[in-house]
């Protein structure tokens, strides 16, 4: 059997991956950290008693920050995979938290590359790091591929790039298998509420069920290339399962505005709406509803600007060509936008629907 350790593991990624895992019947160890409140929502269903025989998931305490612990935690496992997705992740917030995005995102992943050197496992262990399109930032090249230069325009993304960089020097180094996934956005009804899809489908869903008016957006004209956390974390798989290591960008080829997205997420539940103004008097206007169970009003504003969410440099352009992941490890995107928006939509209306009952329960 297998052995696989994960990094993020209470994340949006780690837990689609955990699922992957032990679906293909590896034994999944993951990294979490202690918090005052429960943070395991997302991987509870793969939860097993520790006090059962065959254990096939576990957890261990432990932060990107502390090397002692990493050491001992690879040491008692003996993981054939690591797959480091521990980050602190969100590119707003990295302008707040500097120095800490640089420890836990940059030094965190030679953390993990020189615990396995020095416990001797380079040739046992097989690395993957989370990489990003954030690297491409100040549009260089489009469509971005493997070749493209790098110009991070973020805390975030510079420590990504030392991360990136220090896993090419420790295979090129040691000879070890380890390789960067350069993976462009994508998202799942599992995605962190506060990046910019799940705050929109989130808004929908609660401005339908009439307990939220308008959603505040920061800079609606930036361009993603969204993709499915399931289908790019069986990608991550696939990255350690080849004869040599190299780097892959994963991502649909297809990019689009943020205003089409909320768009989108708007017609999910019969809305259309109209953009008018510009710059920060910008305003997304309802202008017909056809779903009668939704409490949308023609004219409501349903969306404003608020330079609160502006990045102090923002990336305004991401389209990932995926030629290399699609020949080399025969990688393809299954979920289309419009299916990721729709389900999307529609479990954070599931979400809400419930919270209301509960509400109107209590009262
Ligand atoms: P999430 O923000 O959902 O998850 C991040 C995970 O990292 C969480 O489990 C978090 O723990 C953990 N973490 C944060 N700080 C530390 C730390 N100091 N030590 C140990 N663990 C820590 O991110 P995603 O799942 O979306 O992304 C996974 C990885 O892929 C990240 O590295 C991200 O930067 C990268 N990436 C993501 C992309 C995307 O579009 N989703 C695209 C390209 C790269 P906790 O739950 O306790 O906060
Ligand atoms: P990104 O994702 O920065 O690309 O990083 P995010 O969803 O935060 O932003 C995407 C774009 O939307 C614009 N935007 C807003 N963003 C947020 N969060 N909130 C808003 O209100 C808002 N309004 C507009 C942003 O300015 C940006 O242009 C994600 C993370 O998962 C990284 O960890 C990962 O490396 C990259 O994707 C690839």
């Amino acid at each position: 059997m297998k052995v696989a350790l994960i990094t993020g593991i209470t994340g949006q990624d780690g837990a689609y991956l955990a699922e992957l895992l032990l679906s293909k019947g590896y034994m999944v160890h993951g990294v979490k950290r202690r918090s005052s409140l429960f943070n395991t929502q997302r991987i509870d269903h793969l939860y097993e008693d520790p006090h059962i025989d065959n254990q096939k998931f576990k957890l261990h305490y432990g932060d990107l920050s502390d090397s002692t612990n990493l050491i001992r935690i690879i040491q008692e496992i003996q993981p054939d995979e690591i797959y480091n997705l521990g980050a602190m992740s969100h590119v707003k917030v990295s302008f707040d938290v500097p120095e800490y995005t640089a420890n836990t995102d940059g030094i965190g992943t030679l953390r993990i590359l020189d615990a396995v050197r020095l416990l001797g496992l380079t040739k046992k262990t097989r690395i993957y790091q989370a990489s990003t399109s954030e690297l491409y930032g100040l549009v260089q090249e489009v469509p971005q591929k493997e070749t493209t230069p790098f110009y991070p325009r973020s805390p975030y993304a510079v420590a990504k790039m030392y991360a990136y960089w220090i896993t090419v020097n420790y295979r090129e180094a040691y000879d070890m298998y380890a390789c960067n996934g350069i993976l462009f956005n994508h998202e799942s009804p599992l995605r962190g509420e506060t990046f910019v899809t799940r705050k929109i489908t989130r808004g929908v869903a609660q401005m339908a069920l009439g307990m939220q008016e308008t959603l505040y957006m920061g800079n609606i004209d930036s361009q993603r290339d969204w993709g499915h956390a399931k289908d790019y974390v069986e990608a991550m798989w696939l990255m350690l399962q080849q004869d040599k290591p190299e780097d892959f960008v994963i991502s649909t080829g297809v990019t689009t505005p943020v205003r089409e997205f909320i768009r989108m997420a708007f017609r999910e539940v019969g809305v259309e709406l109209e953009f008018k103004g510009e710059g920060v008097d910008e305003k997304g206007i309802v202008i017909s509803t056809s779903n009668p169970d939704y409490q949308f009003k023609i004219g409501q504003v349903v969306l404003q600007i608020d330079p609160t969410y502006f990045r102090p440099t923002e990336v305004d352009l991401l389209i990932g060509d995926n030629t290399k992941a699609k020949t080399k490890l025969g990688w393809t995107p299954k979920y289309t936008l419009d299916m990721l928006v729709k389900e999307m939509v529609q479990a954070d209306i599931q979400i809400f629907k419930k919270e209301k009952y509960l509400m109107n329960y209590k009262s």
